[in-house]
């Protein structure tokens, strides 16, 4: 998979050289590039924001350089071309904002599935709206937020939303195994985990962890992401089929 993200704060990306994704692009799984939005203004402060029509609070992005940004990355994208001349199929492009969708595990696992991602950090009160209207010749555009609170721009959400999404990416993950059984994979919160010592400063694991019966333990555990979803969740059970809640046998 290629990731290009653009952002006026490269270095904020330097988290992607570090553990899983790090080594996932050291072997060519994933193809990361950021790139400088600075490098696609042209004035002597290289100005990428301006005040809003109609006046408020803030700053917004300016257009031009998002273009000249995403026009240049949409013609080296893998998508623009195939052997016969044209695949049909648009890069995405992905944009942080809290006025976006939510980001939720069902979409990480829809665009790890992508040939191509484009992230679009914005800063200030956003980008100039627009730019979206303009990308969709080009680009599959996505708008997606982290949940409900303010971050100061699109970086800290990129780097959540492309670890999320990079390690659906078969061959990241060592153990495919891991992604299975992980919170939200089923719809509900992961069960509670324990190693040794079995008895730790008072607190013991529980004994049916010690019995050696996989089915009581499998049992044991469905009710435990049953429990903890309905306790701390209530919201993530509503979205669910009775059928993931019932116990299966
Ligand atoms: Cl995706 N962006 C920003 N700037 N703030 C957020 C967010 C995204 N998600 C939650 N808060």
């Amino acid at each position: 998979m290629r990731i290009d993200v653009v952002t006026i704060f490269p270095e904020y990306l330097g988290a992607l050289d570090v553990s899983l994704i790090g080594k996932a692009r050291r072997e060519g799984l994933l193809e990361i590039r950021v790139h400088d939005l600075r490098e696609h203004a042209f004035d002597r402060h290289r100005t990428v924001d301006d005040t809003p029509y109609g006046g408020g609070a803030g700053m917004v992005m300016k257009p031009e350089p998002w273009a000249l940004a995403l026009e240049q990355i949409a013609a080296d994208s893998p998508l623009a071309l195939d052997a016969e001349g044209e695949t049909g199929r648009r890069p995405v492009l992905l944009v942080p904002t809290p006025s976006g969708q939510l980001f939720r595990q069902q979409v990480a696992q829809e665009l790890s599935a992508a040939d191509h991602l484009v992230v679009a950090c914005g800063r200030y009160e956003g980008i100039d709206e627009r730019v979206f209207h303009w990308a969709q010749e080009q680009y599959e555009v996505r708008l997606v937020s982290l949940g409900d609170y303010v971050l100061n721009g699109g970086e800290v959400a990129a780097l959540a939303m492309v670890e999320a999404i990079g390690r659906l990416v078969p061959g990241v993950v060592g153990n495919p195994e891991s992604l299975v059984e992980e919170s939200h994979s089923d719809g509900l919160l992961e069960y509670p985990v324990y190693t040794k010592p079995s008895s730790w400063r008072g607190h013991d694991v529980p004994e049916i962890l010690l019995s050696g019966d996989h089915g009581k333990i499998a049992a044991w555990r469905h009710e435990q992401q049953v429990e903890r979803t309905q306790r701390r969740r209530p919201d993530l059970l509503e979205r669910l089929d009775v059928s993931t809640v019932a116990q299966e046998d």
